[in-house]
């Protein structure tokens, strides 16, 4: 392929491999020194999301990524700007999401001498990036642009950050429009597939446990025909949410403490043997680590076998092998009987009728009004907690959660990203409390993009994931109060949202329904700011992992 010839400032030659691959949106936030970025986004019909905060820009550059496997963008100016993204670098680093930070950066002529906002980023980034480079040539942008984007792509897939000098960026130069190119699927290893198909093949109680990879892999299809075929249970987590449809016989999430002592095999697709999944100690079950890339493998746990490559080949391959020697359907029944029985007691919390409202019952009004489509975002502590618990992901992709890197603050700017690439889907934001606070302020972005997010915030008026294990270590707590009752609903309508507060659990439906409807209707933000009870705690196992 002749890549297509280009001239033109940095900040044209940046975006021109971007556009190529895919991208549509640039979120950001203004500062001279990305200015050329902004020219051409402009000039190239790239949506330009301005926010309040660049850990905004970042959270929602990741959260376009999670949602449409594309590369997410995001240009932060030079030192601060940067700085201020940092967590979000970290966040996409954890969920393996392919993030592209272009930088501004102060100007080389004059490095050293003390120019306004100007400090070496590549050291502070390096650790958080696959790639941390600064581009010294304006006819190198568009080439590196290409390069770090595609190992941005390259599973395993993660952030990229590239800064470009001011003198660098405003200068004119020559480069290719031409997008990454990345490499194909690594081809898994034979005997370890064959070893993770005969260890579940002999399995009377196995699971798979699939995690985000999956879906990055576009690897869900198999997934689901490697459960029917070798018929085996599937619980998901991060954006492996939905992989399975929530609705299918085989998909589990209530039941996933029983594979603690009963599973005989597990094979993990696409997830770290993390706090999430008890670093992969189980006590009777083989495990199967199935990972996209080598570094991936869990040097900490004692798998049976790890399998490294393309996860939809590895799936495929386990489906035909992994077909039973035994018969599972005991197996599958117990399961089935007791996320049954879990969700049924359930339906008493979902329904609670008490005051102070139960955050529970919050999600039991929610779900009523759910779409199957709709994209769920959460961020907070108990009350995300919650949302994991209650909410059933019926289609892949529509799931968004902070991932194992748990960094408060992440919810509006994934909103923000769902509404702009989902124009056409509800997307509700759930918030705790102390969540809010974080990145508040983007519902002003909202507002400004017309951007109709449906935001609950359970509002128990304390960092309760905090306050709660804080009094049982302790006998007391400290640092872990916020204003009961703040009211979040009127700060998003003094930035031209609606919003309203709500204490009576019978008020909670029709408050909904007046969210949803007003929000389309006015294409604004809707904030329900739900008074929940301070004495209820998530009930979990462990907190710090
Ligand atoms: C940026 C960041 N700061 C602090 C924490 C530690 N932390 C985890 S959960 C939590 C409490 C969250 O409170 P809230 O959002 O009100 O939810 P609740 O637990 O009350 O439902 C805190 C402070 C974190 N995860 N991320
Ligand atoms: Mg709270």
């Amino acid at each position: 392929m002749t890549a297509e010839a280009l001239e033109g400032h940095g900040g044209e030659l940046a975006l021109a491999p971007l556009r190529a691959a895919g991208v549509a949106e640039l979120f950001t936030l203004s500062g001279g020194h990305i200015f050329p970025l902004l020219d051409a986004a402009v000039k190239a019909d790239v949506r330009i999301v301005d926010v309040r905060h660049e850990q905004t820009a970042a959270f929602a550059a990741e959260g376009t990524a999670k949602l449409t496997r594309r590369p997410g963008v995001a240009a932060l100016t030079a030192g601060p700007g940067v700085t201020n993204g940092m967590s979000a670098l970290a966040t996409a680093r954890f969920n393996g999401s392919p993030v592209v930070v272009l930088g501004g950066r102060a100007p080389q002529a004059r490095w050293g001498a003390g120019s306004l906002q100007e400090i070496d980023h590549v050291p502070f980034v390096a650790p958080l990036t696959k790639v941390a480079r600064t581009v010294t040539a304006t006819d190198d942008i568009a080439a590196a642009v290409a390069v770090a984007t595609a190992e941005a792509l390259t599973p395993h897939r993660g952030p990229v950050f590239l800064d470009v000098p001011l003198d660098v960026l405003f200068a004119s130069g020559k480069g290719d429009a031409s997008g990454p190119v990345v490499p194909a699927p690594a081809e898994p290893d034979p005997d370890a597939v064959r070893t993770a198909a005969e260890i579940l093949a002999r399995a009377e109680r196995p699971a798979i446990v699939a995690g985000s990879d999956v879906w990055w892999g576009r690897a869900e299809e198999a997934l689901v025909r490697c459960a029917e075929t070798a018929r085996v249970p599937v619980f998901m987590n991060g954006m492996g949410r939905g992989c399975v449809p929530a609705d299918h016989e085989l998909a589990f999430n209530r039941t996933r403490g029983l594979l603690k002592e009963e599973a005989d095999a597990i094979v993990v697709v696409g997830a770290p043997l993390d706090f999430r999944l008890r670093f992969g100690r189980y006590e009777k079950a083989d495990v199967v680590h199935v990972v996209d890339a080598p570094e991936q493998q869990a040097g900490h746990a004692d798998v049976a076998v790890s399998v490294v490559g393309d996860l939809a080949a590895v799936l495929d391959r386990l489906a035909e092998g992994g077909r039973p020697q035994r018969d599972r359907s005991a197996w599958i029944e117990r399961l089935r009987a007791e996320e049954t029985e879990a969700r049924t007691a359930d339906v008493d919390l979902l329904e609670a009728p008490g005051t102070p409202i139960h955050p529970a019952r919050v999600y039991g009004e929610v779900l009523r009004r759910l779409d199957s489509d709709a994209v769920v975002v959460c961020d907070g502590g108990d009350f995300a907690s919650y949302a994991g618990r209650f909410v059933d992901v019926k289609v892949p992709g529509s799931w968004l959660d902070t991932g194992p890197y748990g960094c408060l603050g992440s919810g509006p700017g994934h909103a923000i990203a769902a509404r702009v690439v989902h124009p056409d889907r509800q997307v509700v934001l759930l918030l705790g409390d102390g969540a809010f606070g974080f990145s508040g302020m983007d519902f002003d972005t909202m507002v400004r993009h017309r951007l109709p997010v449906v935001a609950v915030v359970g509002n128990n008026g304390i960092w309760g994931l905090e306050k709660h294990p804080m009094d049982a270590l302790y006998g007391y707590d400290v640092a872990a109060d916020l204003q009961p009752g703040c009211r979040y609903d009127e700060v998003v309508r003094a930035l031209g949202g609606g919003g309203e507060l709500v204490e009576d659990p019978n008020q909670l439906g029709p408050a909904l329904d007046r969210a949803f409807a007003v929000s389309e209707r006015d294409r604004l933000p809707y904030l329900v700011n739900v008074v929940t009870d301070p004495a209820n705690a998530y009930p979990r196992t462990s907190n710090l992992g």
